[in-house]
C-alpha cells in the first residue's frame, strides 16, 4: 500500500527460530522500516521468545516490535489467528504473514504491500511467472506443486499458490472472515484463509516472490500437517460441490 498513513503489522510466528529471527527482523527494518512487527512465539524451547523480547526492547524505531507468548506449540494457524486478533484490536490497516526462517525475503514485501492498494488479499506467489523457489529438494517442489494443483481443482479457484505463507491482508477483509472458527492448525491454514476470502468475494491477487529455503534451524513440516491439508481441502471441495448442486436443483424444481 503506497498510502503512508496506512499502518502495517507484520506477524511472524516462531517455533525454535533463535538463529533466524534476528536476521529476519533486521531485514524487515532495512526494507520496510515503518512496518511494526509482532512475533508470536509458542514457548520455543530454544529461547526464541526471550530473544524476541530483547530485540523488542532494543528496537530504536521508527517501528515497534511486539511479542506474544503462547504456552507450547499450538500450530501455525492458531498462532496467526492470535496475531490477527492482536492487530485488529490495535487498528492496523494491513496485516502481513511472514515466516521467521529467511524463506520470505523482506525485499519482496514492498511489492506485496503496493498491491494491497488494489486488492483485499495479496499472495506472495512462487508459482506465477517471475516467482521462484531457491534450494528446495525435488520432494518439496513436488509436494508444493501437487498441493496447489489439488487445491485449484478441488476448490475450483484460479489461485496458483494458495499454500504460501507470505501475504498481506487488508484488515477490513480479516474482520469479515470469522477467524474464531478457523480450525486449521498447520499449513492448511493458508488454504483455509484463501478459500474464506474467495467465498467472501474478496479481490485476491498474486505477486511473484523468490522463496529461499532456510539455511538455519529446522522445518516444522510433518506428515500430519500434509494429511490435515488433504482431508480439509477434500472436505471443502465436496461441501462446495454439494452446495452448487443443491442450488442448481432448487432452481430447476422451482
Ligand atoms: N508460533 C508458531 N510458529 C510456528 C509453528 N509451526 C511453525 N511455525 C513457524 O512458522 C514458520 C514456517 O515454518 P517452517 O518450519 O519454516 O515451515 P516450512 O517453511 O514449510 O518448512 C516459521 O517461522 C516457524 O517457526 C507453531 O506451531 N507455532
Ligand atoms: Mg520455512
Amino acid at each position: 500500500m503506497t498510502d503512508s498513513l496506512s499502518r502495517v503489522l507484520v506477524v511472524v510466528p516462531t517455533y525454535n527460530e533463535r538463529e533466524s529471527l534476528p536476521i529476519a527482523l533486521e531485514r524487515l527494518a532495512q526494507h520496510v522500516p515503518q512496518a511494526d512487527v509482532l512475533v508470536v512465539d509458542d514457548g520455543s524451547p530454544d529461547g526464541t521468545g526471550e530473544i524476541a523480547e530483547k530485540l523488542a526492547e532494543a528496537e530504536q524505531g521508527p517501528r515497534t516490535i511486539g511479542v506474544l507468548h503462547r504456552a507450547g506449540k499450538q500450530g501455525l494457524g492458531t498462532a496467526y489467528v492470535a496475531g490477527f486478533g492482536w492487530a485488529l484490536e490495535r487498528g492496523y490497516d494491513v496485516v502481513v504473514e511472514m515466516d521467521a526462517d529467511g524463506s520470505h525475503r523482506a525485499q519482496d514485501l514492498p511489492r506485496i504491500l503496493a498491491a494491497v492498494g488494489g486488492a483485499d488479499l495479496v499472495l506472495g506467489s512462487r508459482w506465477v511467472p517471475g516467482g521462484e523457489v531457491v534450494n528446495w529438494p525435488v520432494s518439496r517442489l513436488v509436494l508444493s506443486r501437487g498441493a496447489n494443483l489439488y487445491t485449484r481443482v478441488a476448490l475450483g479457484i484460479p489461485v496458483k499458490d494458495a499454500t504460501g505463507g507470505f501475504r498481506a491482508y487488508r484488515a477490513s477483509l480479516l474482520r469479515t472472515l470469522s477467524l474464531r472458527d478457523v480450525a486449521s492448525q498447520g499449513y492448511c491454514f493458508q488454504i483455509d484463509m484463501v478459500w474464506r476470502a474467495v467465498k467472501q468475494g474478496a479481490r485476491v491477487v498474486e505477486v511473484p516472490i523468490t522463496f529461499v529455503e532456510r539455511e538455519l534451524g529446522a522445518s516444522k513440516m510433518s506428515r500430519s500437517i500434509i494429511v490435515e491439508a488433504l482431508v480439509s481441502v477434500t472436505r471443502w471441495g465436496i461441501a462446495e460441490r454439494s452446495r452448487r448442486l443443491a442450488g442448481a436443483f432448487h432452481k430447476r424444481s422451482r
